[in-house]
């Protein structure tokens, strides 16, 4: 049979693991700012350093799927060579590459899906995709340890020319399948990708995921009782929005950056947490407990480290894009933090609690 030749199965693995590597450090990255360990910190600038992460994370692991098929496609008919299993070193190289498969397709799976509908598993896809992520490189770093003489003769010679088209086609492919969907996070795109999930507008010129009325808070964030609880050491203080509305205002071009991989900038206009912090009595660059409106979702508490909290550019947003925010888009009062995963940028907030 004409397959690619090794020389090809080895290129292509190269490009693979260029993306996974992407994609493992920028996935690890998402998942420190999400879950900070006490030794990590994020930084709050520059503001769309969040965005690019993750926007180079979807988009490796975009890249990934077609390289993936690619190199099995390649290496398919060794699944038929005899005997399965020639000796102890041959068997655990097989052994691996069973493993780094799984891995790799679960996570490129399970990725692929979450992008397109991140609400209905959200319990335990973080935590698996996650796990399996370690699996994955493990066993990708095995493979390249393993192969590494035939890597070294793919680097030095060409392959031959039959084979080459192959090649091509398998960077089209990768190629395609990220310009066709880079649209998602990369603005100038946005017009050219056709699969981009999340470019249709929301109200305000901003899409909605979540909407006032599926988070169940149509009522208490309309309710003029409404008001806003700031809670430090030294007491509670509590903001109708009119009085919330009277304090100093900041306003900046700030981008949402969802974990799912798209992001968009908006006008957002509020109070900053420093103003908002010392205004209650605390100090900025204290951590704080966001509570929102919202009981029922797994986005009603989020956290926002000191190192945001000090950063003038944090907002709890009043306005976006020169309007009043609208109920989907977190009425009466939203976070607004610089470089942060969308999912932390909690909407209808009710209370925020000094840590
Ligand atoms: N209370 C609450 N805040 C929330 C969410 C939510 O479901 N509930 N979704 C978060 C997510 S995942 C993102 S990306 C941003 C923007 O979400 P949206 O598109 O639903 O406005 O808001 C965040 N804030
Ligand atoms: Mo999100």
């Amino acid at each position: 049979m004409n397959t690619p030749s090794e020389r090809v199965t080895s290129r292509i693995g190269l490009a693979l693991a260029v993306t996974f590597t992407l994609c493992f450090v920028t996935g690890l990255l998402s998942h420190l700012v999400q879950h900070p360990p006490s030794w990590f910190g994020w930084p709050s600038r520059p503001v769309w350093l969040y965005r690019i992460t993750q926007g180079t994370h979807v988009l490796s692991g975009i890249a990934s799927v077609p390289l993936l098929l690619a190199k099995l496609w390649s290496v398919y008919p060794k699944l038929f060579e005899r005997p399965v299993i020639r000796s102890l070193p041959h068997a655990l190289e097989r052994l691996s590459i069973l493993v780094l498969s799984a891995a790799a397709f679960f996570e490129l799976v399970t990725g692929l899906f979450n992008v397109a509908q991140n609400y209905p598993w959200n319990f335990y896809f973080p935590q698996l995709h996650y796990a399996v992520a370690w699996v994955a490189i493990g066993s990708i770093l095995v493979h390249i340890a393993v192969k590494l003489p035939s890597i070294r003769r793919s680097i030095t010679r060409k392959p031959e020319p039959s084979r080459r088209a192959f090649l091509r086609t398998t960077w089209l492919a990768a190629g395609v399948a990220v310009a066709a969907t880079a649209g998602a996070t990369v603005p100038l795109l946005r017009n050219v990708s056709g699969l981009s999930w999340r470019s249709g507008k929301g109200p305000q010129g901003l899409p909605v995921n979540r909407t006032a009325a599926a988070a169940g808070v149509v009522d208490t964030a309309n309710d003029p009782g409404w008001r806003l609880s700031v809670v430090t050491p030294d007491g509670t203080k509590t903001y109708s929005l009119e009085q919330l509305r009277a304090l100093p205002r900041t306003s900046a071009e700030l981008p949402i950056a969802c974990v799912e991989g798209w992001s968009e900038s908006a006008r957002w206009s509020g109070v900053s947490l420093p103003e908002l912090l010392r205004h209650a009595g605390s100090a900025p660059g204290t951590p704080v407990r966001v509570f929102s409106l919202e009981k029922a979702g797994l986005y009603g508490i989020s956290e926002l480290p000191g190192e945001h909290t000090a950063d003038d550019l944090t907002l709890l947003a009043l306005e976006l894009n020169g309007e009043v925010l609208d109920a989907d888009h977190g009425f009466p009062c939203r976070i607004i933090a610089p470089s942060r995963p969308g999912v932390l940028q909690t909407k209808w907030v009710t209370r925020l609690e000094t840590l």
